[in-house]
């Protein structure tokens, strides 16, 4: 049997625009320069680390307790942001794929570093697709470490090597490969190059694609 991984953000809903809403609008306030391209280095990446690598960026060093109120501030935008997401920022052809596992009875779980999974799947409508949910709340090892997907193959029943990744990151594309699992990369494939296979998006992986990773001749 074959054990299906999500990644969240950048996978299942574009919320790494809204991440990088956030973080910008931190980053100004602290007088950080902060771009599309240093957002890369953040996907896939736990909030506290995120905050570390933007206070390294500025040369910042802070106390624990202003570091947490600034944890507290960029997720309280962020949040501000993903209350008003619904079903239409679902990602091309993710329910798609999602239909096609579940009719086939396919073990699915969401393996994301997010503390904010399960209330945007909920917003989102697609919360019930998924037999367990691994999220930032129980993982202490972020990504590339594989202690998130390991957990998810764990509560599925499925042996690693049967579980196909879908990621969006470097980070959790090093963690899906650490796991002795399958990974896929969605995005870009000059930067996703350590993936097992790459799609710019899910309207490219098409029913024979599919059939092939079930059989595991993919
Ligand atoms: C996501 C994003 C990261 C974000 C992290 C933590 O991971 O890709 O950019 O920093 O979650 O999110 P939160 O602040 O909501 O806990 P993933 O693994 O779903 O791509
Ligand atoms: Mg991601």
């Amino acid at each position: 049997m074959r054990g299906f991984i999500f990644d969240l953000d950048g996978v299942i809903v574009d919320t790494a625009k809204y991440h990088y809403l956030a973080w910008k609008h931190l980053a100004d306030e602290l007088g950080i320069t902060f771009t599309e391209e240093d957002n890369e280095r953040f996907k896939g990446v736990s909030r506290k680390r995120c905050l570390e690598i933007l206070l390294e960026m500025g040369g910042m060093e802070v106390s624990g307790e202003q570091f947490n109120r600034w944890l507290h501030e960029k997720n309280e935008d962020y949040l501000s942001h993903i209350s008003k997401m619904d079903a239409s920022e679902i990602l091309p052809d993710v329910p798609r794929v999602l239909d096609y596992l579940r009719d086939r009875n396919i073990p699915m779980a969401l393996g994301s570093a997010s503390k904010n999974a399960r209330p945007i799947l909920e917003k989102v409508g697609l919360l019930s697709y998924f037999n367990t949910i691994v999220d930032g709340n129980e993982v202490v090892k972020a990504k590339p470490d594989p202690q998130v997907f390991l957990l998810a193959a764990e509560r599925l029943g499925v042996s690693p090597n049967q579980c196909v990744v879908f990621e969006d990151a470097l980070a959790g594309i090093e963690a899906a490969n650490k796991a002795g699992m399958q990974s896929i990369g969605i995005g870009d494939p000059d930067i996703l190059t350590e993936a097992d296979a790459v799609f710019r998006d899910f309207t490219e992986i098409d029913v024979d694609y599919l059939r092939g990773l079930l059989a595991g001749s993919q």
